[in-house]
């Protein structure tokens, strides 16, 4: 895996926090902006499936992450419709509520890039998810299961799922404004020393979260979390 870098400000501050921050994970950010960040996003763009030909007969495909002034790119894989690309992409989160853009391009020496379709990565699904603060599941367990609908994108059912000690969500995503074309994304949320973080100890916010669920639903993830003996609805 290799980690591009946002492209912004290198942070200046000396202070060990930040340091840690930045060589942790790659990103480049000043530490005014730092201040109000809840946690990072980690994308990992996996691959391309089925996308458009740009040139004679294939593409030479790359990946790029906008939300507000950040915006990441992957690596060129050339001559495929169905490129690896393997990236790992890093958003800081002040406010999941911003949008987050994905569009697919054709890299190209002589002409300007062309467009091969685009997509909205809809991450509060997954962020509802991390809130509940749930903690020690069976690896593999599936937190929260986001059906495909009109608003995000989705090409087919995507699960949220505890993994090897976290929480990820696997996706793939319909690309628009294009003829064909899909890509396969995987989401981790990452917190660090001074990160606002996404408030899981808010109990009327988990409260409610808890209650909307289906009373089945409410006593398996109770026993997941609670490590209960009792109740076995794993
Ligand atoms: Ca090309």
């Amino acid at each position: 895996m290799k980690t591009r870098f946002l492209e912004g400000r290198q942070c200046q501050c000396q202070c060990h926090t930040h340091t840690r921050l930045l060589l942790s994970s790659n990103t480049l950010e000043s530490c005014a902006s730092m201040e109000n960040v809840m946690g990072l996003l980690r994308i990992k763009v996996k691959r391309g499936i089925n996308l458009a030909v740009r040139d004679a007969r294939s593409s030479d495909p790359y990946l790029v992450i906008t939300m507000a002034h950040q915006k990441l790119k992957t690596r060129v894989v050339k001559k495929t419709c169905n490129p690896d690309w393997n990236d790992e992409l890093t958003l800081s989160i002040s406010d999941p509520n911003i949008p987050i853009k994905l569009t697919v391009y054709d890299k190209d020496t002589i002409t300007g890039d062309d467009k091969m379709g685009d997509a909205e990565v809809d991450i509060k699904p997954y962020l509802a998810s991390m809130r509940m603060g749930l903690q020690n599941l069976p690896t593999g367990c599936v937190v929260s299961r986001v059906q495909p609908t009109r608003q995000n994108c989705l090409a087919d059912e995507s699960s949220i799922v505890w993994e090897n000690g976290k929480i990820t969500q696997h996706m793939i995503l319909r690309l628009n404004n294009v003829e064909c074309g899909e890509v396969e994304l995987q989401l981790e949320w990452i917190e660090f020393a001074g990160s606002k973080g996404l408030g899981t100890q808010d109990s009327k916010w988990r409260e409610h979260t808890f209650t909307k669920r289906r009373p089945w639903e409410q006593r398996h993830l109770f026993a997941l979390s609670s490590g209960s003996k009792k109740l076995r609805y794993i």
